[in-house]
């Protein structure tokens, strides 16, 4: 019997929590996952836009135009209300953006967010994880998903899991942080497995398809 080859997609993320996550959640599905090792020539593309979504499309095409291969991006962030939705889309650079650092540092962002919360009550420390994913085909054709996860920031850091903003981010549904909770427990829950719930009943007849002849 002849078998037919999995379709591959190449994932466009640096962040090794965000590629651990998208293999616990896209691994079921018929399809072949490559990261970035696989293309060391992959230039850094820059994440300069006002919105998740031009972010994650900018990636993601210049992934699939380099590899030849269709490719994800996923481009997520944390608003706080009470920093009027800050850091968002600057979210990996909060800290450096405030002088506080020169390199880009989980540990810096979450220190810099804590201090300037500093003192402020539970009660006006809501927060929502959100993520975009951007899935480019070479042939031009796209396909976007989303997802949220509402919480608060908490008052100190808390647990050792996951990565970035993780240990500040409190789940109140769970009372915990994402730092303290198994990486099974965040994949129920999180924006991404928000996102990637949305993506994979699209993803595998979007790279079946044809695409425009
Ligand atoms: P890419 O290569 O995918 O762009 P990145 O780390 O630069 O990786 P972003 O530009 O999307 O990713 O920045 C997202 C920021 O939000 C960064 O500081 C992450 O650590 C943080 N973040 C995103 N998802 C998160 C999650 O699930 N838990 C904790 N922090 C998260």
């Amino acid at each position: 019997m002849k078998t037919l080859k999995k379709p591959t997609l190449v994932i466009a993320t640096t962040n090794l929590g965000k590629m651990r996550e998208f293999r616990e959640h896209l691994g079921d599905l018929q399809i072949e996952l490559a990261d970035l090792s696989a293309f060391p020539d992959f230039p850094e593309v820059a994440e300069d836009a006002d919105s998740y979504v031009e972010n994650a499309r900018a990636k993601a095409k210049a992934a699939a135009v380099h590899t030849g291969l269709p490719a994800l991006a996923d481009d997520s962030g944390l608003e706080v209300d009470a920093l009027d939705g800050r850091p968002g889309v600057r979210s990996a650079r909060f800290a450096v953006d405030l002088g506080l650092c020169t390199a880009r540092s989980d540990d810096a962002n979450n220190r810099a967010l804590l201090d300037q919360l500093s003192g402020l009550d539970s009660v006006k420390r809501s927060a929502r994880f959100r993520c975009v994913l951007v899935v480019a085909h070479p042939d031009g054709r796209e396909c976007i998903a989303q997802g949220a996860c509402e919480g608060q920031i908490g008052d100190r850091l808390r647990g050792t899991n996951g990565f970035g903003y993780d240990p500040v981010f409190f789940e109140p549904t769970i009372q915990a942080t994402f730092g303290e909770i198994p990486a099974a427990q965040k994949r129920a829950i999180s924006h991404r497995a928000v996102a990637c719930r949305d993506l994979h009943s699209k993803l595998v007849d979007f790279l079946q398809s044809p695409g425009p002849q």
